[in-house]
């Protein structure tokens, strides 16, 4: 007889893997689900495949409790969780979401889902999307299939990379169902292990929800970048300007960088834009002025760098935030990209997250050690604010020009 489990994960990447080994140390029993073969040896050797804290630890619990087995073909279960990625469209203005990926995983659970079962989204999606998933399942299970017998919500994630296990329990969520029952039911497979409040609502406003939390984080650090602009053209220290302006009671003013990274922020306020474009003015502005800003740091590299005869450029930081090794959509990589292909100097780069250099800098960048790469600069640009370099002397980054976009001291 084929096992059934209590809950099966599809998507075994930041969010599905940590969601079902949670799972699986409360008493469930998970089978995770992930279409590449290696990933699915890793964790069934109790091992982990990406990296952030204590996730190492969680993963090896829940795989020798024996509670969480992984696969490449789903098996029956109570509860389905999605959690696979919802990138855009990559090659089209509009940012046009890519539900691909929900599409295949959700085709494949036609063989293995039965009457009762849950079917929760919590990749981060377009408004519909739940609703849509359920028309995918219906259309593949054939004309004779019932809408009422399956359930689907939709449980957005909302774990920061760097605290995730943490948050995972301490958030609280929002879920929403298609109907009220699937709710209910959603509502109680997440109190297992979430500690916090736990807020039910439909499945459409659940997916604007997530949706609006990172337009409004994207909003709030473009009008911090805006400002950083504004201080360059009017010779402004914008960190000083930004400390001051934060002393007002109601002003809280997020930090400028050289742009917004990640899988989420970066992506997710186009959702919205693709869905409403006449409405999101402010939301469309605002990734155009996050995503203009690389570009004006690699002008930035480039007018010091013309100083220079053969200028040493060390990069500080690829990664997309400070203490990942995530490098996807990661400004630092677009600058250093830019820097090689425009030849503004020899470029080394500093990465202590990572042991290899992505493909795409590979032969263009020289990746080496902090303090070798400061020591050969003529120039400093410090693009993640790792605490590997908050902890190094300042005095290295005399006789130096840095261009720091991160503030590190500030
Ligand atoms: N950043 C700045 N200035 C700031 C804050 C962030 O430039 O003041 C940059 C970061 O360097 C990074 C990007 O923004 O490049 C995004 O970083 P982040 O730490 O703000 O967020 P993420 O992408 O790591 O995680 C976000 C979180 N969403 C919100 O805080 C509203 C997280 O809770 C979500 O679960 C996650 O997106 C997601 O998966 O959607």
């Amino acid at each position: 007889m084929i096992k059934k489990y209590d809950v099966c994960v599809i998507g075994l990447g930041y969010i599905g893997l940590p969601t079902a080994s949670i799972f699986a140390t409360k008493g469930k029993s998970v089978l995770g689900v992930d279409v590449v073969p290696s990933v699915v040896d890793t964790i069934n050797q109790g091992k982990i495949h990406i990296q952030e804290p204590d996730l190492d630890i969680l993963v090896r619990a829940a795989v020798q409790s024996g509670n969480l087995k992984a696969a490449t073909i789903p098996a029956p279960a109570d509860t389905f969780i999605i959690a696979v990625p919802t990138p855009f469209q990559h090659g089209n203005e509009q940012h046009l979401p890519d539900l691909s990926y929900v599409e295949a995983a959700t085709r494949s659970l036609a063989k293995v889902v039965q009457p009762g079962n849950l079917i929760v989204l919590e990749s981060t999606s377009p408004v519909g999307t739940t609703e849509q998933i359920q028309g995918w399942l219906l259309d593949e299970l054939g004309p004779t299939a019932k809408a009422d017998d399956y359930h689907f919500a939709h449980c957005p994630e909302r774990i920061l990379p760097g605290q995730m296990l943490r948050e995972l329990v301490t958030n609280d969520r929002i879920v929403g169902g298609v109907t009220e029952v699937a709710a209910k039911k959603a509502k109680e497979l997440y109190e297992t292990f979430c500690s916090a409040e736990i807020f039910v609502s439909d499945a459409r406003t659940a997916e604007m929800a997530k949706l609006t939390e990172n337009s409004f984080r994207d909003v709030n650090i473009a009008f911090a970048n805006e400002l950083s602009l504004i201080c360059d053209e009017l010779g402004i220290d914008v960190w000083q300007l930004i400390r001051l302006a934060n002393r007002h009671p109601r002003v809280n003013i997020l930090r400028p960088g050289p742009g917004v990274g990640g899988h989420c922020i970066a992506v997710d306020p186009w959702f919205i834009v693709a869905a409403a474009p006449a409405q999101a003015r402010l939301i469309r502005t605002a990734r155009e002025v996050n995503n203009s800003k690389p570009l004006h740091v690699v002008d930035n590299v480039k007018k010091k760098a013309s100083r220079f005869r053969d200028p040493v450029i060390a990069c500080l930081g690829l990664a997309f935030k400070a203490d990942v090794d995530d490098i996807r959509e990661s400004p630092a990589i677009e600058i250093v990209k830019h820097l090689a292909q425009e030849k503004v100097g020899r470029l080394l780069a500093v990465e202590p997250n990572i042991q290899k250099l992505p493909a795409i800098l590979e032969n263009q960048v020289t990746l080496t050690g902090a303090e070798e790469a400061i020591h050969a600069a003529d120039i400093i640009l410090v693009l993640v604010d790792h605490r590997q370099f908050k902890s190094l002397p300042r005095r290295l980054f005399d006789e130096r020009v840095v261009i720091d976009t991160r503030g590190l001291w500030s």
